[in-house]
């Protein structure tokens, strides 16, 4: 059976972004993949942070996770598995400058105030292909924004084999959802949706009410001509095209046979089936995710007991490893 580690940052509540470039597939993989759902609390301080404020989003983001139809035996946070960390050391050993001043996210997130972020950013992507490969996963599920992070943590995997003359670590290889694998801000169709995105509005947060979401959809961004008919209507429309990617990801439906309802029409009537569908999605996952979060003590023993099936795999792949460059142990 092929094993599959995927990660979220609990930097905020999921998005749709998450669950349509990530979460909706973690779910369908579990049935017929060894997997690992991590909360990569890790990562999450890499920007700023506060420890309040850190400790609440790991719950409501496990809380999410759980009520979007994650096996609570698969669900842990990083920080509680210590092979991430020390596997991550020597991937920093490993990696080269050069690799890592690629990244674009990097770029992205750094902006132009470059020098005042955290080293933890900029090696960030070391990081991941430790949460990946300290359990020799061959599968991983992401949205497209991640690619260039694998195709990393595959090289670093092929460096570290060669250099230290073993076969030790497999080939990564991304399992990337055909359709919504990358969501747009509903404010700037040009941006990824975001949980770090100032604007709230910006995007439709797995726990929203059902007016929130019609509030959300009814404001996303849009042009002035009607929906068109054909997919090639939408080359240089970025708000309207992501609109109808949604609304194709969420129905299960290709864009084209979306148009085929709605083009010809403005946005009036779509945005308002966009939203009731949304709603009818999402409702559920929202109402379990607050029936999840009053019993605490459950979602830390969830944690707890995920952190240790974890711990189980990853040990014996990082002891090899920290063997293999040198360590005593
Ligand atoms: N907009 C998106 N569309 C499709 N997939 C997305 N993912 C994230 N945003 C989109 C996928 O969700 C998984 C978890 O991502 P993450 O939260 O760990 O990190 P991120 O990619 O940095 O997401 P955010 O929302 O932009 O977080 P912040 O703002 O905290 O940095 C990944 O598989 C990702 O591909």
């Amino acid at each position: 059976m092929q094993r599959v580690f995927s990660g979220i940052q609990p930097t905020g509540i999921p998005h749709l972004g998450n669950y349509l470039g990530a979460i909706r597939n973690w779910a369908t993989l579990q049935a017929d993949h060894d997997c690992l759902f991590c909360l990569v609390d890790m990562h999450s301080l890499t920007m700023p942070w506060s420890p309040q404020t850190l400790r609440e989003q790991t719950l409501g983001a496990a809380a999410c996770l759980l009520a979007a139809g994650i096996d609570p035996t698969r669900l842990y946070n990083q920080s509680a598995v210590s092979a991430h960390a020390r596997l991550g050391w020597i991937f920093n050993c490993v990696s080269r400058l050069g690799w890592l001043n690629r990244m674009t996210q990097f770029k992205d997130k750094a902006g132009k105030n470059r020098e005042n972020h955290s080293a933890g950013l900029y090696v960030y992507p070391n990081l991941m292909a430790a949460d990946i490969l300290a359990f020799h996963a061959t599968r991983v599920p992401v949205g497209d924004d991640q690619l260039q992070h694998l195709e990393l943590a595959n090289d670093i995997a092929q460096k570290f084999n060669h250099d230290m003359g073993v076969e030790f670590f497999p080939k990564i290889e991304p399992l990337v959802p055909p359709a919504a694998a990358r969501v747009m801000s509903l404010r700037d169709g040009t941006k990824k949706m975001s949980k770090s995105d100032p604007s709230a509005q910006s995007r439709i947060v797995l726990t929203d009410t059902a007016d929130e979401i019609a509030g959300k959809i009814r404001r996303a961004k849009t042009d002035s001509e009607p929906l068109p008919s054909e997919m090639a209507g939408l080359a240089e429309r970025p708000e309207a095209r992501n609109l109808v990617t949604i609304y194709a990801a969420v129905s299960e439906r290709t864009p084209a046979d979306i148009l085929s309802e709605f083009g010809g029409q403005g946005f009036g009537p779509f945005k308002n089936a966009l939203a009731e569908l949304l709603v009818q999605k999402l409702a559920p996952i929202a109402t379990e995710t607050s029936r999840l979060l009053q019993d605490e003590t459950h979602l830390l023993s969830v944690l707890r007991t995920g952190a240790e099936r974890a711990r189980s795999v990853a040990d014996p792949i990082v002891n090899e490893a920290e063997s293999l460059v040198g360590f005593l142990r």
